[in-house]
């Protein structure tokens, strides 16, 4: 099942109708830093919309993972808050107004939380395996995992070619945030690779280190239990630990300072706790893929980690190309960065594997923490894969044209955290999500 005509699909969140900036996520500065600022969602939407639109045109694999329905109330209605929804909405508001900004958070946006993805190349049955991320560091994003299941696998049906784990327990000890803190390295999509888990704390060693400012989201016990579930073997599997140290200074994901495509793996040089052991590691595992590694790596001289935290030079998407090179795909952020923009024109003139920048503007997403990497969860496909997953989200000028007319149909320009007690916006919120599931061509996608 796993031959190597193969092909990378990025499956970018679309962002939700609720998109707004609660403030949320202790540990991701700019989440912090725009709480409870105007957000406005339309416009995060088509900025959204504008990368995928840009990417499939230029010929890579792209499809959407659809928003969830909200407010949540059935996470309201579990912590007491009675009657009607509308009821329930006023007395939450009252009484509880950061819950009701986590039942409404448009947080599923981030679809490398979505899900830890393995191709069927690197699986012992052959099969794609995803394992839904439990993401319970955060209660907003804890409530994801249910529809996230329901939605993969209403994309990815077909039990021959796909297998879709559940959430691990929702428990910290088995903290998982998905795809973020993960890396596929290979020589190429179709090619049995290296799976790389890079975790923040482990919970049952005591003499292990870990952060003291803010917390590690994924744990080693949450990382090896979605390598055992996938079926990986051991000798192409790779345990790191991210710094704790830049867990402190604001990189909550490993996607915020690392990135890996193919053979190539784009970091800085403080990713990792010890940086010349995990390279190693590395090398040793890529000898069983009979592929070399070819490291990019950024010194702190160059970009120092609150350069590379408040710009998102790692929160890149690094695509490889039918030449072979490789293009990177960044945040306008990087540009306003002096270190990181003048980091970037040397590493375009460098003759090395990236030779090209493609730079999108994302800043409402930006301003929650979430560039371009955290907006999409990458999936490698076999044609047959391909042709077996529901083909309704894959991103085409027709889809973009719909999405773009649904979207200005449906979602306010501007959403402040009072805004959250209008009763009108959950139904218009899920009169949008109904349209969708019809537009998309899955009529089952939510449970109203
Ligand atoms: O989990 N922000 C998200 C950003 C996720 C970024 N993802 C990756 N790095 N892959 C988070 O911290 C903020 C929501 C708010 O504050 O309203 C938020 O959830």
């Amino acid at each position: 099942m796993s031959n190597h005509a193969s092909r990378e699909y990025n499956f970018d969140g679309l962002v939700g109708p609720s998109h707004n900036y609660a403030g949320l996520s202790f540990g991701n500065v700019a989440s912090f830093n725009n709480v409870k600022s105007t957000s406005n969602p339309r416009e995060a939407a088509l900025q959204g919309l504008e990368k995928m639109r840009t990417l499939a045109l230029r010929g890579f694999g792209q499809a959407i993972l659809p928003p969830q329905a909200r407010p949540n109330l059935r996470l309201l209605r579990q912590i007491g808050f009675g009657g009607s929804d509308a009821d329930v909405i006023a007395k939450a508001y009252k009484a509880a107004p950061e819950v009701l900004a986590c039942a409404y958070s448009a947080s599923p946006m981030w679809t490398a939380n979505a899900a830890t993805v393995s191709p069927g190349a690197d699986t012992a049955d052959g099969r794609t395996h995803f394992t839904v991320a439990n993401l319970n560091n955060k209660l907003h994003r804890a409530q994801e995992h249910v529809q996230t299941e329901r939605t993969l696998r209403a994309i990815f049906r077909d039990q021959a070619h796909f297998a879709v784990h559940a959430a691990l327990p929702q428990t910290p000890a088995f903290g998982d945030e998905g795809a973020a803190n993960h890396i596929r390295l290979c020589g190429g999509h179709g090619a049995r690779g290296v799976e790389v888990f890079v975790y923040g704390r482990e919970e049952f060693s005591r003499a292990a280190p870990a952060p003291v400012r803010f917390p590690a989201r994924q744990t080693l016990e949450a990382s090896k239990a979605v390598a055992r579930l996938h079926g990986l073997e051991e000798r192409r599997t790779v345990y790191l630990q991210q710094d704790p140290a830049v867990i402190d200074a604001g990189v909550f994901h490993n996607d915020v300072i690392s990135v890996g495509n193919a053979d190539v793996l784009f970091y800085h040089e403080h990713a990792f706790i010890d940086e010349r052991c995990a390279l190693d590691a590395l090398r040793g595992a890529m000898r069983a893929v009979d592929t070399e590694l070819r490291t990019v790596r950024v010194p702190a001289a160059a970009v120092p980690v609150r350069d590379a935290v408040s710009s998102y030079l790692f929160n890149s998407q690094l695509l490889s190309k039918p030449d072979g090179r490789m293009a990177l795909v960044v945040p306008q952020e990087c540009r306003e960065n002096a270190a990181v923009a003048h980091y970037l024109d040397d590493l375009m003139a460098s003759g090395g594997p990236i030779d090209e920048l493609i730079c999108f503007d994302l800043r409402q997403s930006m301003r929650n923490g979430g560039g371009p990497a955290c907006l999409r969860l990458r999936v490698a496909l076999s044609d047959a894969q391909a042709a077996a997953m529901h083909q309704g989200v894959i991103m085409n000028e027709t889809l973009y044209v719909r999405l773009v007319a649904w979207v200005n149909r449906h979602y306010r320009d501007r959403l402040a955290p009072s805004d959250l007690a209008d009763p009108q916006l959950a139904i218009e919120v899920n009169t949008a999500l109904a349209e969708l599931s019809t537009l998309l061509g899955l009529p089952d996608l939510y449970e109203f």
